[in-house]
């Protein structure tokens, strides 16, 4: 399958490999942890530049239209290594431990001669398999000064874990087999609450007020579900844990004083005192301040997009980083590219952090990719992609034969411009339940204009919006009369994904 043209060199970076010289492209797969749409500058630039980021899709191709199929992390990472749905991969909340020995992509490209690597967030409790070199993060690992695994061993990782996951992402790139083709996962922490910023980033946005969602201050009328919520900024964001008010005094009112303690421990001297300089004046200013209410909202908000933003430029100036080493390196040409989160995450739309609901915020993730000379079209992709696609299409890529039971579908043929029939409609199933930010079970389906959702369990409540008149889904349209052939519709259409899907609607697994 390969052309392996032996081009005689070993971990010296300054010579050429010439692209052609490589039938099979490499592939570079970036994946973040809750990086949302609204914060990368190519879908909305309201809050945050991302120049490193843009500039694949604008090299590539952005998909406009790109969602999750259960928005939440594990889940997403098991639908993207195996290209399954989750109530067919086993992985339907974070909770569960990811069966291992099933087929996944990275598998496939080992056993067709690829060398195989990831290095990041994991998050699947089973050990990783399909790969020649595994480092990866424990759980959720930290932002500084991080353990990971490494290949069976714990090692501790001194500095911020944007930088570190990029530096043994390029050492590895560095010391791989030069006659081989590579698939390289690079999984990021970042932006994972609690949002630590970078201390080289902490006075980045000095003095910037950044727009507040129209529908910041959502009552949740006629939407039962959204209103059982725990993830409000106003409500469930943490003083201290969150927000990283450390009040010398311990008075702030907190639930996770200990926890973030713990993160705060983890610094090192250095890292502290450069923190403490940044933190503690916004502390006393805070506590002066006796802020309450609406005001008290608005100020967390603030507090919030300061620190997230800071984690998104860590990632865009990393991107940055591996951007140049390809092409240092002679790589771009002949590497696929792709960046994505594990899903989206609520910029305080409902007045929410967090993510697990069907709405738009946290269906849609980010998605961008890169193309290998000769392939893909450049551009805006408007048509319906999952990440149940992932993994077919780096496969198709890759030159691999897209096993029958993975349930997405390549991405290939839109992207070389061939004629296809795609679908009109993607399925969505969130499953965790009980969980710490409320979240009801539920399903649904979106098509280019409308989205059902069925919210069941301990509530049995349905929900429907036309995203072209209301796109902040704030009106539930469900059971008004007008609307009952269009609700009969994508009832059916419902109905046929879960067939398609194989999704049985049993007690537990509906
Ligand atoms: C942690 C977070 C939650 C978050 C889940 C899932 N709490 O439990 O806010 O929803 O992870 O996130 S924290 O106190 O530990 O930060 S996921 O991306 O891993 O699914
Ligand atoms: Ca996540």
């Amino acid at each position: 399958m390969f052309l392996f043209l032996a081009t005689g060199f070993l971990g010296c970076s300054t010579e050429k490999q010439p692209a052609e010289d490589q039938a099979s492209p490499n592939v570079i797969f970036i994946m973040t942890d809750d990086h949302s749409f609204q914060t990368m500058s190519a879908y909305d630039d309201r809050l945050i530049e991302t120049p490193n980021l843009d500039r694949i899709g604008r090299e590539g191709a952005i998909f406009t239209n790109s969602f999750v199929s259960n928005s939440i992390c594990a889940p997403s990472r098991a639908v993207m290594l195996t290209g399954k749905h989750s109530h067919l991969n086993g992985q339907r909340n974070n909770g569960e431990r990811f069966d291992s020995t099933q087929v996944t992509f990275p598998k496939l490209m080992q056993q067709a001669g690829y060398q195989t690597a990831i290095v990041g967030k994991w998050h699947l409790k089973s050990q990783p398999t399909g790969f020649d070199h595994w480092e990866v993060l424990i759980g959720q690992g930290n932002y500084y000064n991080s353990d990971f695994i490494i290949n069976g061993e714990r090692r501790r990782s001194e500095g911020y874990v944007t930088n570190v996951i990029t530096d043994r992402s390029l050492a590895w790139l560095d010391q791989r087999r030069k006659d081989q083709p590579f698939c390289l996962l690079v999984h990021h922490k970042a932006t994972h609450r609690i949002w630590m910023p970078d201390t080289a980033l902490l006075n980045d946005f000095a003095g910037v007020e950044f727009p507040v969602p129209d529908n910041f201050f959502d009552n949740y009328e006629g939407r039962p579900a959204a209103a059982a919520h725990v993830m409000g900024i106003d409500r469930d964001m943490d003083l201290v844990y969150d927000l990283k008010m450390r009040d010398p005094e311990g008075l702030l009112q907190t639930k996770y004083r200990k926890f973030y303690e713990r993160m705060y421990g983890r610094m090192n001297e250095t890292q502290k005192a450069a923190w403490d300089a940044y933190y503690d004046p916004i502390i006393s200013d805070f506590v002066s301040a006796g802020l309450e209410a609406e005001a008290l909202a608005l100020w967390k908000y603030q507090r919030y997009m300061q620190d997230y933003l800071k984690c998104v430029r860590s990632v865009d100036n990393n991107v940055g980083r591996l951007l140049e080493y390809l092409e240092e390196n002679n790589l771009a040409d002949n590497t696929l590219l792709v960046y994505t989160s594990d899903q989206g995450f609520y910029m305080g739309e409902h007045g929410w952090f967090d993510k697990r609901f069907m709405y738009e915020e946290s269906l849609r993730t980010p998605l961008v990719m890169r193309f290998p000379t000769g392939f893909g079209k450049v551009g805006a992709i408007a048509e319906l992609v999952q990440n149940i696609d992932y993994a077919p299409t780096i496969l198709d890529f890759a030159g691999i034969e897209v096993p029958t039971e993975m349930q997405g579908v390549s991405l290939k043929p839109i992207l070389m411009q061939e004629k296809t029939d795609w679908r009109d409609a993607v399925y969505y199933h969130y499953y965790e339940f009980p969980n710490e930010h409320g979240t009801k079970k539920h399903y649904g389906v979106r098509t280019d204009r409308y989205k059902l959702i069925h919210f069941y369990d301990d509530i049995d409540v349905w929900e429907l919006y036309d995203l072209e008149s209301d796109p902040r889904e704030m009106h539930n349209l469900y059971g008004q009369p007008e609307y009952q052939d269009l609700t009969a519709e994508l009832e059916s259409q419902l109905k046929e994904l879960q067939s398609v899907y194989q999704v049985e609607l049993s007690q537990n697994n509906r």
